[in-house]
């Protein structure tokens, strides 16, 4: 097996129902149990109680936002936020006798979670060409390589920096500058895997490529729409905001291929209510869709309120909002109007009568949220489904008004920060103008490589160098085995990393790994205690500041790395401070302020409790789009053929990892306890094509001609849709065909595999 893959290896299954209701007791167990696995007691409390707290640190878990108004002194995180906190803050480190002891090989013969488990990187460790061991170096060292590689490269465009969602506004300023100072856009971030699809189909519908709810709308709102989103496990908090939106008499809609226990019913462990077992139930009207059946079923709502409209003008649509604020509402209805309604509740798969029930819901409602994640963008026609989804918000005159609204549920805790402070290969031409007017320089132009691009850049020997600020390229990415060879061919990959994880295993003919510390790490500059800031999924920014000891004394802030390698890199020919800056992060921000809207008086306002909000045309009704109007989109139902023996594969992830970090080996909500190799299936397609639960298969894709196989995964009889199967992401990464994408965005349609199910054959 190619050490780019998870080994097979199977942990023992076992199962159990699924969970009825999320939360509770077990929540807080949980949280403990991975606590003081990773550290003593005291040092466990100590990050507990200043996570998300106003002068604490932001959780490095998902982007869900913390309350304006008071919070809870002692306990204002989930579970799955304590697990994060438990990986990043944990004691255990690897030192450079690790690196001695473990050959690169046999890092590669380890799963993702024993990976993980290894603990934090302790030091900066190269590999030299043609060596099989990581050795020790000094910081100086590893600039000089990473300056030479780049000062060698016959143009900047042969290199790649890519970004994941954990990096704070400063590094992530900081970050584009150097790389534009050095000369490409080739900027590519975990986004294009995530959100792209929601930032490409916003900006064209509303004009804001963010969200534009606050966390009282949600509270507010009459009607919540809860699509392709596992809250519950990816952004528990969510459920504390929906309960209190049911408390104020919200209607909520799921609209899920699987009933996921998060959006059922809510136990809330900070309430006396929740420790009594007195659990609220959240979803109203369920609705099981097909996977990718969600334009076909928002398309039969829209026609079904059509058709009650019809009836009695203006007494479900907005028309008075529709006249003001929009465009292409005739050419939409006439659409509409080409539809047949029974086509498109076939398409989607729910049942009529459901949906007739979902539209009634909205009938007289004004006060609608619409909240979504992965199960809308990851799909060929992601950017459309979503602007259907906005479709239905404008219908009702849902966007720029208390209680209503888009919310596009963002993952990593500052992604959306990145992104405003510019780390994106298509900048505006205003932010490069601006960048060129504060420093001097002109910033390059032509549009640089997203993640996608970059992969068959590296893979074709176009680029030459990649550089990762967080995160793990190799795994996150499609079809992993394409990605590795990409990798492999470069000249020097360099990871900046908190902890080991199969990118490193994956390398370039030299490779370096940077330890940086992490949220909950006390980051002291020039004897001065620093805070950072991020903005999350409602664009609101705050500090954060970290309360342990670094684990190791060789670890860097992500900032300092940063500032030190443009040293390196440019010497005395640069146009930036860079050793002001990594004095003192207020001269970051003071230039933030300077090149980006929204951030007047940065240092000020983010030092007041709570942060501020940054501005949103959408939320206050105004639409900055080339009409200066909000836009309706069209776009037909797209299906997917499916031999007999195909089925649709979903890629999720189970409540014990973090992206590509594996917590733990449980999914407990989905009762699968330790093992992850599992394919969940219809019961009636185990038996149509003559398996059993428990058998054992490989799954096979075929896309553009080439056989992909993802081996050794157990069935498990699940609750889907006929011809939808689930498994969990980064094993069968090796399936997404890389050049499966989303139109528009260029998002791998990791929601969408088409596959093939064989039993395996032992000893093949
Ligand atoms: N604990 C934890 N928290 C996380 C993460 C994590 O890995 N672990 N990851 C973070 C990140 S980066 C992100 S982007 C978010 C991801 O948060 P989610 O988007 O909730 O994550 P996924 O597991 O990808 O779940 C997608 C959901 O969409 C459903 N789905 C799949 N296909 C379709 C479809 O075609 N239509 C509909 N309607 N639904 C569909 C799946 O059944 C599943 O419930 O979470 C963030 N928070
Ligand atoms: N098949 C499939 N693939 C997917 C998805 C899917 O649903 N299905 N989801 C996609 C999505 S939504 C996303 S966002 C991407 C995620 O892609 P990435 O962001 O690239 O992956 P992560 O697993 O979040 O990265 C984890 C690593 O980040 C590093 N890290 C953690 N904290 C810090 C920090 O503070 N600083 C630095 N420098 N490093 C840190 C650690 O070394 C850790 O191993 O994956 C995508 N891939
Ligand atoms: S909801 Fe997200 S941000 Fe909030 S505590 Fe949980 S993991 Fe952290
Ligand atoms: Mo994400």
């Amino acid at each position: 097996m190619d050490s780019a893959e998870n080994p097979v290896r199977f942990t023992g299954i076992k199962l159990g129902p699924p969970k009825t209701v999320a939360a509770g007791i077990p929540a807080v167990v949980s949280s403990m149990r991975h606590i003081l696995e990773e550290m003593n007691a005291f040092r466990g409390m100590k990050a507990l109680l200043e996570l998300n707290q106003k002068d604490g640190f932001d959780c490095p878990g998902c982007a869900w936002p913390d309350p304006d108004d008071e919070r809870s002194g002692i306990a204002e995180y989930c579970e799955n936020g304590a697990k994060a906190v438990a990986e990043e803050a944990t004691t255990k480190k690897l030192t450079p006798d690790f690196f001695a002891q473990y050959p690169i090989a046999a890092l590669g013969q380890l799963t993702d979670y024993e990976i993980g488990k290894k603990g934090r990187i302790a030091q900066p460790m190269y590999l030299a060409a043609g060596e099989t061991h990581y050795k020790p170096i000094a910081w100086a060292d590893a600039y000089k390589i990473i300056a030479g590689h780049l000062h060698r490269l016959s143009s900047p465009d042969e290199a790649v920096f890519y970004t994941s969602g954990r990096t704070s506004n400063e590094a992530a300023f900081l970050y584009q500058l150097m790389v534009r100072e050095y000369g490409t856009n080739n900027l590519p971030d975990c986004s294009n895997m995530c959100h792209e699809s929601s930032g490409v189909a916003l900006s064209e519908s509303v004009g804001i490529g963010k969200g534009s709810v606050t966390l009282e709308d949600v509270h507010e709102a009459e009607v919540i729409i809860i699509l392709g989103q596992n809250p519950g496990t990816n952004h528990p908090r969510m459920l504390t905001a929906l309960q209190k939106a049911k408390a104020n008499g919200a209607t909520i809609i799921s609209v899920n291929p699987l009933p996921e226990t998060g959006l059922m019913n809510f136990l809330n462990p900070q309430t006396v209510k929740g420790m009594l077992q007195i659990k609220t139930h959240l979803t109203d009207i369920f609705l099981q869709v097909k996977i990718n059946g969600d334009m076909a079923l928002i398309k039969a709502i829209a026609l079904l309120l059509l058709q009650e409209e019809e009836k009695m003008p203006g007494s479900v649509f907005d028309q008075d909002f529709i006249a003001a604020s929009t465009q292409g509402y005739e050419n939409y209805i006439a659409h509409l109007k080409t539809q047949s309604l029974p086509q498109l509740m076939a398409d989607c798969g729910v049942a009529p009568e459901l949906i007739r029930e979902a539209a009634q819901a909205l009938f007289h409602k004004k006060k609608i949220v619409a909240c979504w994640a992965m199960g809308l963008t990851q799909h060929k026609n992601a950017v459309a489904t979503i602007q259907e989804v906005v479709n239905l918000l404008l219908l009702k005159g849902s966007i720029g008004k208390p209680g209503a609204g888009t919310c596009p549920v963002r993952g990593h805790s500052n992604v959306q920060g990145d992104r405003t402070m510019g780390i994106y290969e298509q900048p505006a031409p205003a932010f490069l103008d601006k960048i060129k007017t504060v420093y001097g320089f002109e910033p390059p132009r032509e549009h640089g490589y997203d993640v996608v691009n970059a992969i068959k850049a590296m893979h074709s020997g176009r680029a030459r160098v990649f550089i990762a600020m967080g995160g793990n390229f190799l795994s996150a990415t499609p079809d992993t085995l394409f990605t590795a060879e990409a990798l492999r061919n470069c000249d020097l990959t360099v990871h900046v990393s908190t902890k080991l994880n199969r990118s490193h295993v994956v390398h370039g003919k030299e490779a370096l790994i940077l330890p940086c510390l992490g949220r909950s790490d006390k980051d002291f500059q020039q004897q001065e205690q620093q805070f950072v800031t991020c903005e999350n999924s409602m664009g609101v920014i705050q500090m954060s500041k970290g309360n342990l000891t670094p684990v190791s004394t060789h670890m860097k802030s992500e900032p300092a790395i940063i500032c030190e390698l443009a040293i390196a890199l440019f010497g005395e020919d640069t146009r930036m401070p860079w050793a002001k800056y990594m004095q003192h992060y207020d001269h970051i921000r003071n230039d933030i302020e300077k090149v980006i809207p929204g951030f007047d008086d940065y240092n000020k306002r983010v030092r007041h409790p709570g942060g501020f909000y940054l501005p949103n045309g959408a939320r206050e009704g105004r639409f900055n789009t080339y009409s200066g109007k909000a836009n309706f989109n069209i776009a037909p139902v797209q299906t997917t053929p499916l031999a007999i023996d195909e089925y649709m594969m979903m890629t999720i992830r189970s409540h014990d990892q973090f992206n590509t970090t594996i917590y733990g080996l449980d999914d407990r909500y989905r009762g699968v306890y330790h093992e992850r190799r599992v394919i969940f299936m219809h019961p009636g397609d185990i038996a149509a094509a003559g398996f059993h639960p428990g058998d054992m298969v490989d799954l096979y894709n075929y896309h553009g001609g080439k056989e992909r196989v993802a081996y050794g995964f157990i069935i498990v009889s699940y609750q889907i849709p006929e011809k939808c199967t689930a498994t969990y992401f980064p094993e069968t990464n090796v399936l997404v065909p890389v050049d499966s994408v989303a139109d528009k965005s260029n998002t791998p349609t990791s929601k969408l595999v088409v596959i093939k199910i064989k039993s395996t054959i032992i000893n093949k």
